[in-house]
């Protein structure tokens, strides 16, 4: 039968050839489907004033700006594994509490006195800081300080979608009450030692991961001075009890570059979106060169070349799906040769 009517009269019993999408589902190589699009810190700020004078965090339940990879225009992803998202409140709001099935994992860009409520225990949060709501958790953000607070949201919703898993549910009150106080999940399983009898489980019990700790290791081992050349010096965020990544989607990562740092062309399969903290990033992304700047936030598309440089030394935070391609056996990285 000519290709046409066999197309056809196969689509009439919802049956299609192979042959003709076999290397669309099988490709060679990972392909280039998503943009290595930027989110200047300026653009963003400017959006979210417009935001905050348009809906209150209350009314909007999360006032946040979603990373719109333009590849994938409409559908809140900024990559085709992870979703992220601009969250901002203003002193005195509360982002009132709810649960979901989705990960969430946020560093925090600018602002005192803001916090979060993760299953009962409250958080102060800081610039830098690393901070996860895992599957499930109840959690309210607010801002009691003099300053509107601004954080970096990642979140797995396009795998929960992908899987259709998601549920969600509200908090019996805006503000959940109070069970442990602050830093007793820290106390217990991120001092070196855990409560015995503890079972460890998918998800880390340790939710907040200050910016000043983070900081401190990577200056110790820059003192080491065993620079990577691809990637300086670079950090995964753990769960304590286990060493796996605190969120199971998704790890989250940070890594110092020293000043001058000139890197060698990489490659991994895993798309990430990254964030400067401090300092200044040259990026060089499939040949085009951007400078980053802190509070810029950017994706790194999977399997695209990049490499990094410096003039003065520069803190990079990122996070991508990478335990999910470990756990699947589909992870890959490779580093150009050294000229
Ligand atoms: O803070 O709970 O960016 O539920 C998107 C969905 C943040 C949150 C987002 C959410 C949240």
């Amino acid at each position: 039968m000519e290709a046409n009517a066999l197309r056809e009269t196969l689509s009439c019993d919802n049956m299609a050839p192979l042959w003709e999408v076999l290397r669309g589902l099988t490709p060679r190589e990972p392909k280039q489907v998503i943009d290595p699009v930027i989110w200047r810190a300026a653009t963003i700020r400017a959006n979210m004033d417009i935001a905050c004078e348009s809906i209150s965090a209350e009314d909007a339940e999360r006032r946040v700006l979603v990373l719109e990879n333009p590849r994938l225009r409409g559908r809140s992803m900024a990559t085709n594994s992870l979703y992220a998202g601009i969250q901002m409140i203003l002193p005195g709001e509360t982002a009132p509490a709810h649960r979901h099935t989705a990960s969430a994992l946020r560093l925090i860009l600018s602002g005192q006195g803001g916090f979060t409520t993760v299953n009962g225990e409250r958080v102060e949060m800081a610039r830098g800081d690393f901070i996860i709501t895992p599957s499930g958790e109840l959690h309210d953000h607010g801002a009691d300080g003099p300053d509107p607070v601004m954080w970096l949201d990642g979140l797995d919703v396009p795998i929960v979608q992908l899987l259709n898993a998601g549920f969600s549910a509200d908090g019996a009150h805006e503000r959940q009450n109070l069970r442990r106080p602050t830093g007793d999940t820290v106390a217990r399983y991120a001092s070196g030692l855990v409560p015995v009898g503890h079972q460890t489980g998918p998800v880390s019990p340790v939710f907040h991961y200050p910016y000043a700790r983070a900081k401190a290791a990577l200056e110790q081992l820059a003192k080491a001075d065993d620079w990577d050349g691809a990637e300086g010096l670079k950090l995964r965020y753990t769960d304590p009890t286990t060493g796996r990544s605190p969120i199971p989607s998704m790890a989250a990562f940070l890594q110092l570059f020293p000043a001058d740092f000139k890197g060698q062309a990489f490659r991994e399969t895993d798309a990430a979106v990254g964030c400067v903290v401090e300092g200044t990033l040259r990026v060089t992304i499939s040949g085009q060169t951007t400078e980053m700047r802190p509070g810029d936030v950017f994706v790194l598309p999977g399997w695209a070349w990049r490499s990094f440089e410096t003039t003065d030394a520069c803190t990079l935070f990122s996070f991508s799906d990478r335990p999910l391609q470990e756990a699947l056996g589909f992870w890959r990285a490779e580093k150009a040769q050294a000229a």
